[in-house]
């Protein structure tokens, strides 16, 4: 059988999605697409070769030909239109964040577990990235010895137009809270800011074993999009090196290219991310981030928006219980 799929925003993030879906993906297809902007929907759905569009999310997900639904509309929208999906008993992919506040992703959690199975995941997609898959892999093999620090750094050529004050923590940071999180198989106690100009930040945080996490994040670092990673244990580092683009001699000088946004630099790890969602609702078996992961790193987010906010170290409060569901 195959799974009819509908894709809530037809921005960026959705065009790219319903590309991937439609060109990468075995066993689902897209069936419909959901903007406020009419015609940016009908663009990517006739792109695409989907049956229908809607004016919104509400309705594509009370399509009948929808099995499971992509969220990738603005990131306000994500829980209500998850409570939406829970409510129809549909699987959906999220596009991080879950959602903006973590009171907001703690009633996608409460939903998610009266009905008592997983259905949420989020698209917190460097988990499947090759180079993150790696390096979790040596982790958990014990390779590295105890972990003791994390270094990592995020810059977007250009901050997205959407990007609004908080976002550089909300939006951007969360990739490297989510992936400390699932990198040490800890969650994040405490964290400081340092910078007040909105598109700059170093981030630090600790562990609750006390991992010592930096990031730096400059979301108009211009020269190009450039995500690393090193992980220090008490035996040996590990590095994300990016992917192994062709390396151009001229001129006496050297050269790799750099990707000028996540799309590119990312490929593999959305269309991995695609290809594991639909196994997993085939298979029923959960992949990827679940709903818990989501309010983890939001919880973690507002930390650090309080942290700029008071100048001081915050302390991350997590007041629900992780779902039975929960498995890292
Ligand atoms: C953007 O929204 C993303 O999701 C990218 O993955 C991230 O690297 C970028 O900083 C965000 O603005």
């Amino acid at each position: 059988m195959t799974l009819g799929v509908g894709i809530i925003g037809a921005g960026v993030m959705g065009a790219d999605h319903a590309r991937v879906l439609a060109q990468s993906v075995g066993g689902a297809r897209l069936v419909a697409v959901a903007d406020a902007d009419r015609d940016r929907a009908a663009q990517v759905a006739s792109a695409n070769d989907a049956l229908r569009t809607h004016a919104d999310g509400t309705a594509l997900i009370a399509d009948s030909d929808v099995d499971a639904v992509l969220v990738a509309s603005p990131d306000a929208t994500h829980a209500p239109l998850v409570l939406a999906c829970l409510a129809a008993g549909k699987p959906v992919l999220c596009e991080k964040p879950l959602a903006p506040t973590a009171a907001e992703c703690g009633a996608v959690i409460e939903a998610e577990t009266r009905l008592g199975r997983r259905l949420v995941q989020v698209g917190f997609m460097r988990r499947f990235d090759p180079a993150y898959a790696a390096m979790r892999t040596s982790v958990a093999a014990g390779e590295i010895g105890t972990a003791m620090m994390l270094h990592c750094v995020h810059h977007n050529a250009k901050a997205p137009a959407f990007f609004e004050p908080g976002m550089i923590v909300t939006n951007a940071a969360v990739h490297e809270i989510d992936v400390a999180r699932w990198l040490l198989g800890e969650e994040i106690a405490r964290v400081t800011t340092f910078g007040a100009n909105p598109d700059r930040m170093l981030l630090v945080m600790e562990s609750a074993s006390g991992v010592l996490i930096d990031v730096a994040l400059y979301m108009n670092a211009t020269y190009g999009y450039d995500v690393r990673a090193e992980l220090v244990g008490s035996r040996a580092s590990l590095s994300r090196a990016p992917a192994d683009p062709a390396t151009r001699r001229a001129d006496a000088a050297q050269a790799t290219a750099l990707a000028t946004d996540w799309r590119a630099h990312f490929e593999a790890a959305y269309r991995l991310q695609l290809q594991a969602w639909i196994r997993s609702i085939r298979t029923g078996a959960p992949a990827g981030a679940s709903a818990w992961d989501g309010y983890a790193a939001t919880a973690v987010a507002e930390a650090c928006l309080r942290a700029s906010a008071s100048g001081r170290r915050e302390p991350v409060d997590l007041p629900l219980a992780p779902p039975l569901y929960h498995q890292r």
